[in-house]
């Protein structure tokens, strides 16, 4: 089946989605026939980046090895999801110069904070507010929204679903699928 290696790259806050959307695309596309790999924190800071915190430092260390790694899957002939809150515009630019144009794919979930909040699925953000968790994104850590990603995804608004079908008919339209 003809498919285009490209990167997909997820980001937003926690809870925000990226996961969730990252892996319902995943298996829509497998359902299609095509081959592809997802990364997410789940497969990556359990693993290869288990050295890594949630400093400044520690967080550019994390994008810059999930933006090598993913290059590798792509330059194998994948269609690449990556989902990670990415929250430096900075580090998201290095990762998209190491692919061509339109082999980056910026996905810009942008459910906002007070909505990740009330989700809190792993009651993060309920210990970040009361102080146990330093260095949490969105609140005393920054996350920086993208200026032009390519897409951006409403979960408050869209179902699952039509953020999937959203995203297929892109990368047919871009002719990755
Ligand atoms: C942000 C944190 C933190 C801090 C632990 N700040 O909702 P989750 O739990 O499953 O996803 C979050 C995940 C973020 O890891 P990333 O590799 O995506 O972050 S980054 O791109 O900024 O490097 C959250 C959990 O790790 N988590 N502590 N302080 N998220």
């Amino acid at each position: 089946k003809h498919q285009k290696p490209c990167l997909l790259w997820f980001t937003g806050l926690s809870c925000a989605g990226k996961s969730t959307l990252a892996n319902a695309l995943d298996h829509a596309l497998h359902q299609l026939g095509y081959h592809t790999f997802l990364l997410d924190g789940d497969n990556v800071r359990l693993g290869l980046n288990k050295d890594l915190g949630f400093s400044d430092q520690d967080r550019v260390e994390n994008i810059r090895r999930i933006g090598e790694t993913s290059k590798l899957f792509t330059d194998a002939g994948l269609i690449v999801m990556s989902a990670f809150i990415s929250p430096f515009k900075s580090d998201r630019q290095l990762v998209r110069a190491l692919f061509p144009e339109n082999e980056f794919i910026e996905v810009y979930i942008s459910t906002p904070l007070a909505v990740c909040e009330r989700r809190d699925v792993k009651g993060l953000y309920k210990k970040a507010r009361a102080g146990e968790i330093q260095n949490f994104t969105g609140i005393d850590s920054k996350y920086e929204a993208p200026d032009s990603p390519e897409i951006t995804l409403n979960t408050t608004d869209y179902s699952v679903e039509q953020c999937v079908d959203y995203l297929l008919s892109y990368l047919s339209k871009q002719g990755v699928i």
